[in-house]
């Protein structure tokens, strides 16, 4: 098979051409002819993406059961997970990448004194990975943005993102490109090392939610509400395998920022991804961003970027699950602490829970890649501005993450910043900082139980400063401001009277700068022509940050005829709790080092300890990766029982090579998450889900498992798992796994890396 396809002259540009969006396009019009003609039915949107995609069309595709192989449009890789991929491509042969990808340096770069000292800083602490990863991408023929030019979901949507296209983005919030059209899926690094070498990405044919909106969003009321509602009727479970499209009367009173942040924290519910239609609200967006081409082209083929008018008239017959959302009726909600989805009515939360919680906020901060749009920041000027009129500024620390070097200079030009600024907030780079855990927090709160309030997506424990006692609220961007005004979680902000005597109005901003868009294009570094490619990419010696991958041997069935538990895990297994983000950011490009935080956040079901299990042979206490690597050292092979939802959050693969890295051959839960458990069956191991969630509760720390071989396990066929408990007794439990044919040869190879390689060689 051939791999070396010239570079696409796309990759050069910080955006996509008219001409890419143009033969999409055309492509997908011939296409979709001859899926109607042999479906003979109405279609969603998301489905007319997703059939045009198709690497082949061969009829009917069953939903949430058959796998099907997309071929994107783009593919894009922020710096944390794109050292783990660019690590395993490097595996797989010396790769021109065959599809137009970029690689954005956001998530290293910690937040602490400001941009530019906060910059400066992560220049110098980072220069090794920004210098690998810009070595890669040029040698691989992708683009690189430098940091401080934004957060990779909306530098897309401001420079990449186009209706009706497709995406992989290796990080589970891509679907924030769905605010204009685009269906942009989030997954593992070793998913997008498929494109890049000219495979298909396999995934299974997602579930269809409907979101009916109606009503008009009121005065205090958010896009983010919109959202959290959503996560409140879904639970982070709920949008598991399934695409989130957005239609009905209510979409139009919302921007297509203001839909970006919807689609975004679909995220938080498991979704696959999630859609909006297009419309002339997003024409204007691309309009004003400068792609007036892409605009006119969308609007020509407009019919074919939504659903279809049966489907609109008759939503319950043609998608899986239908929710209603009537936005007058939304009041602005307060999600957390530890979780997404614990949602409800800020006026509820102010009267009802507050007293549980510490009253004073130690931070608030807007920003992350959910809530960093020109109408975030202009609504949340809107409030600061008001309480500069009284003479009032914030009571708390303010941190504001404009979302990008184009936001913040039309923000700075419309002299929105400045208001913030003299309001007391600290302007950020243009990066995930504190919503990742890059935050130097200078505070002496930190460790002590507090609350900080943010319009970032995830509140999950010892996300933004480590510390399990830090209680993350998430709110709307002007809530969020209008909390730093009075300082206190105890107090509706909306109805609280300033120094002055007034009331706060509601927050005001046009969606779109009326003086036109400030393009900042900074820090983008197109790859090289193929005739001056780097001529190596080079890891130093000893490198702290960066270690070239092994491959990972096959399990064999003597390994699965005898396994011991590391751990149950009990209660939310998230990826931040596998392996934790923060500090440990700075070893994602090596797998050895980083493995040292494996399991740290997770709470053992023998133990109840966190973070520790009992060590089987010689029952000390011990941390997780301690006794894992105990275990490796002795030849045991081992495996993770996992509760619901295990692997929830992030696209992180570290979650499944450290684990691997560390001798663990199965997971076996209640029910995974979509990336993570992908990410696992790349990497050789075996996710496997019980029949009967039940049975969690038969496995015991001193059990050894005797499980099929790998070379037995069959599509489609429940694997026996034969557990031998300490005492002799022995049972027979069946679990599930979602290997097809195809593959089962990741699991027989050792991993999918070691398979492409197998059929390069
Ligand atoms: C996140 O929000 O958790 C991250 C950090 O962006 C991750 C990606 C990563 O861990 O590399 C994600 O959402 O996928
Ligand atoms: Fe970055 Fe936070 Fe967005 Fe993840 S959720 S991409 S860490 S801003």
């Amino acid at each position: 098979m051939s791999r070396a396809i010239s570079t696409p002259p796309a990759n050069t540009l910080p955006y996509t051409s008219p001409d890419l969006v143009e033969s999409v396009y055309e492509r997908s019009r011939e296409r979709l002819a001859r899926v109607r003609q042999v479906l003979d039915r109405p279609l969603t949107f998301a489905e007319k993406i997703i059939l045009t995609h198709l690497r082949a069309f061969d009829g009917p595709i069953r939903r949430g059961e058959d796998f099907i192989h997309l071929d994107p449009d783009r593919l894009a890789l922020p710096d944390s997970s794109a050292l783990m991929a660019m690590l395993q491509l490097m595996t797989t042969g010396d790769h021109r990448v065959s599809i137009p990808a970029t690689v954005h340096c956001d998530h290293l770069v910690s937040a602490a004194l400001g941009a530019t000292a906060d910059l400066r800083l992560a220049n110098s602490e980072h220069g090794e990975v920004y210098d690998f990863l810009e070595a890669a991408a040029a040698r691989a023929g992708i683009g690189l943005w430098r940091p401080g030019s934004g957060i990779i979901h909306q530098v897309i949507l401001e420079n990449y993102a186009f209706p009706g296209g497709l995406m992989f983005i290796t990080d589970s919030h891509a679907p924030n490109a769905g605010g204009a059209a685009m269906m942009a899926i989030g997954v593992g690094g070793a998913d997008a090392v498929d494109p890049m070498v000219g495979e298909p990405v396999t995934l299974r044919m997602p579930r269809l939610i409907g979101v009916r909106l109606t009503g008009q969003l009121g005065p205090w009321s958010a896009p983010k509400d919109v959202i959290l509602e959503v996560a409140r009727l879904l639970t982070v479970k709920g949008g598991t395998g399934a695409v989130i499209e957005y239609f009905g009367p209510g979409v139009r009173s919302i921007s297509a920022t203001g839909r970006a942040t919807i689609c975004n924290m679909g995220a938080e519910v498991g979704a696959t991804t999630s859609l909006f239609p297009f419309d002339d609200a997003i024409a204007h967006y691309l309009d004003v961003l400068g792609h007036s081409r892409t605009a006119e082209l969308a609007s020509e083929h407009a019919a074919d970027l939504r659903s279809d008018d049966e489907v609109l008239l008759d939503p319950e017959h043609h998608f899986d699950q239908v929710i209603e959302v009537d936005l007058s009726a939304l009041r602005p909600l307060i999600s957390g602490p530890g979780s997404p989805d614990l949602v409800r009515p800020m006026e509820r939360f102010i009267v009802e829970e507050v007293d549980d919680y510490p009253m004073d906020l130690t931070f608030a901060m807007i920003g992350s890649c959910t809530n960093s749009s020109y109408e975030d920041i202009g609504r949340a000027a809107h409030v600061a501005r008001q309480a500069l009129r009284a003479g009032m500024r914030a009571r708390v620390p303010l941190y504001v993450s404009p979302g990008s070097a184009s936001v913040q200079a039309t923000v700075e030009r419309d002299e929105m910043l400045q208001d913030l600024v003299e309001f007391g907030a600290t302007i950020l780079a243009n990066a995930c900082g504190p919503c990742i855990g890059q935050w130097n927090r200078s505070d002496d709160r930190a460790g002590t139980r507090n609350s900080i309030i943010t319009s970032f997506n995830r509140n999950f424990p010892r996300r933004n400063d480590g510390h399990g006692e830090t209680l993350n609220f998430i709110a709307s961007p002007e809530i969020v401001v209008a909390f730093a005004i009075t300082g206190r979680l105890d107090t509706d902000p909306t109805r609280v009277r300033l120094d002055d005597g007034r009331l706060l109005d509601p927050p005001h901003s046009d969606a779109l700068p009326s003086r036109g868009w400030v393009r900042s294009d900074v820090g983008f570094v197109p790859p090289p022509h193929a005739s001056s490619r780097p001529a190596t990419v080079s890891v130093a010696p000893g490198s702290e940050r960066i270690q070239l991958l092994e491959p990972f041997t096959a399990p064999t069935a003597e390994q699965y005829a005898d396994l011991r538990i590391l751990t149950k895990v009990s209660g939310a297994c998230t990826t931040d709790h596998i392996s934790a983000a923060g500090p440990w950011l700075r070893y994602r490009g090596h797998l050895e080092r980083i493995s040292a935080n494996t399991l740290a956040g997770a709470t053992d079901a023998f133990t109840g300890g966190t973070g520790t299990c009992r060590d089987l042979l010689d029952g000390e206490i011990r941390p997780f990766h301690e006794v894992a690597l105990r275990y490796r050292e002795a030849g045991i092979p081992w495996v993770i029982i996992g509760d619901a939802n295990y692997g929830e959050g992030s696209s992180r693969e570290h979650a499944a090579m450290q684990v691997r890295h560390l001798g663990g051959l199965i997971v076996i839960a209640r029910s995974f998450a979509r990336i993570h458990e992908t990410n696992l069956k790349k990497q050789g191991l075996l996710p496997l889900t019980l029949l009967d969630p039940d049975d969690y509760a038969s496995f015991d720390a001193e059990d050894s498992l005797r499980i099929t071989p790998p070379e037995a396990i069959l599509p489609g066929v429940p694997v026996e798992i034969m557990r031998t408990g300490a005492d002799g007794t022995v049972e027979t439990i069946l679990a599930g796994h979602t290997f097809d044919a195809q593959q089962l040869r990741w699991l027989h190879m050792g991993s999918a890396m070691n398979a492409i390689r197998a059929v390069g060689a």
